[in-house]
């Protein structure tokens, strides 16, 4: 099955939580703190893997967690990071977190692309020894890992789509050239969804894409429309093909009825997207089988100045491979071409959330409706989501950072029963 969008959950590990103990020393029962870190949670992780070509694997399957990070332990010890997710994504993949891309994998080989960050370790108490405080004896909570729950587009990657009518023989020549076996047959729309095809050439391979048939009026919602067109948008070359059995007339080729079929398709081109039309093209004058063989040399070289293959047949595998040896250079040519575009040509801008500061002290602090205090602030929110507010050390240290950076005295006025205080999504009222 062709899978083309994909909504997942991916919920990166938690954090290990830090250690609370004890050195034991001989003669002393209780030496210093020496309760280690807890380890860092797995990140769930995309990997563009190009042996993949669709995003099937989200369909069955989409939720993901990575694993939680150890916890710390006693002698210092570090708990041991939680293991990464990866999950193998097909190049093309956009990843979007509501209707913010926030990761384009394109034509990128082995790139891995963090989707959700796994949580800090929480201290241990060890780490939380100082001059003024010896004897520490509280740890910090692991953070909980990123969760979100993210859109997945593929935007299929292929060096060539094969455009033209209902029925001129698209399928048939991407079976022809390639490994694919798409279903062809004599009614139209058969396709239904893009096929790839894999074409081999010596040593090198490019891919190849068939879409449904376009017809006149696609643009208005006609036949399938034009919505698989986004799947030969990034192509570098189009081929197009004309069946040029549909001109013959009395045993005559007919060039206005060829050049016709190929306006129709070029209009819904140029009204779909100016740069899909804009693409380097090749016509390819299908079903050569069916025209007498006298006609054959007085097909086209060119029309509408581009480059024409005539006498191909896809069913019999008439000059295909000759076709596929000339399409090689072009589209290693593309390729080179689409690599050296300037950066403003790329149509897609992958917007990053903007970076709040880390600062403890980088806050705000919100009434609503309902009269509950809102303070945010990404590090006094982590703060929280690590603290034990069940252990008395750790609610001191709390109180002691609120109180640095001005929290406790911002809130002084709000600090009656009408109002609940939360951090983040924590309630702290009876914390402060
Ligand atoms: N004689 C002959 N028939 C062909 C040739 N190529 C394709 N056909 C036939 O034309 C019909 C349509 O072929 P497809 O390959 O399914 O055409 P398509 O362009 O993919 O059609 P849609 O997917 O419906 O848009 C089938 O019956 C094929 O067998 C050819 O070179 N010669
Ligand atoms: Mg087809």
């Amino acid at each position: 099955m062709f899978v083309d969008e994909a909504n997942i959950d991916v919920t990166a590990g938690k954090g290990g939580g830090g250690c609370i103990s004890w050195r034991r020393e001989k003669f002393i029962p209780r030496g210093g703190p020496d309760g280690g870190d807890g380890g860092r949670g797995g990140n769930v992780v995309l990997i563009v893997d190009e042996n993949t070509d669709t995003l099937s694997t989200f369909h069955s399957r989409k939720v993901f967690k990575a694993k939680t990070g150890e916890n710390g332990a006693k002698r210092n010890r570090h708990g041991k990071d939680g293991a990464d997710l990866f999950l193998k994504v097909p190049p093309g993949t956009q990843v979007k977190d509501g209707s913010i891309v926030i990761a384009d994998l394109t034509n990128v080989e082995n790139k891995e692309f963090i989707i959700a960050s796994g949580g800090r370790g929480g201290f241990g108490n060890a780490h939380f020894k100082s001059s003024v405080r010896q004897r520490p004896d509280f740890a910090e909570l692991g953070e909980p890992g990123e969760q979100k729950k993210l859109s997945l587009e593929l935007k299929l990657v292929a060096d060539i789509g094969i455009i033209g009518f209902p029925s001129v023989g698209k399928s048939s020549l991407i079976a022809a050239i390639s490994s694919a076996k798409p279903k062809i047959a004599e009614y139209e729309f058969t396709t239904l969804v893009p096929n790839l095809g894999v074409v081999k050439v010596d040593d090198r391979n490019f891919v190849v894409c068939d879409v449904p048939g376009i017809i006149e009026g696609a643009s208005a919602g006609k036949g399938l429309g034009h919505k698989f067109l986004k799947h030969i948008e990034r192509c570098g070359i189009l081929i197009h093909i004309l069946d040029i059995s549909k001109a013959l007339e009395d045993g005559k080729v007919d060039l206005d009825v060829l050049t016709n079929d190929y306006k129709i398709i070029r209009e819904e081109l140029i009204k779909y997207s100016p740069t899909l039309a804009d693409k380097k093209e090749f016509i390819v004058l299908n079903k050569c089988d069916l025209i007498p063989e006298s006609e054959w040399d007085s097909l086209p070289k060119k029309i509408d100045g581009k480059p024409v293959f005539a006498n191909i047949s896809a069913a019999t595998k008439t000059a295909t491979d000759s076709l596929v040896v000339s399409m090689l250079p072009e589209v290693l040519k593309a390729r080179e071409e689409i690599k050296n575009q300037a950066p403003e040509e790329e149509e897609i801008t992958v917007l990053r959330p903007h970076e709040e500061s880390n600062e403890m002290s980088s806050y705000t602090v919100e009434e609503s409706s309902d009269g509950t205090i809102n303070v945010t602030g990404k590090r006094l929110e982590q703060l929280v989501v690590m603290t034990d507010f069940n252990n008395e050390g750790s609610v001191r240290r709390f109180r002691d950072i609120t109180e640095r950076i001005g929290l406790r005295r911002a809130l002084e006025k709000y600090r009656s029963e009408e109002h609940s205080i939360k951090i983040g999504e924590i309630e702290v009222t009876d914390h402060l």
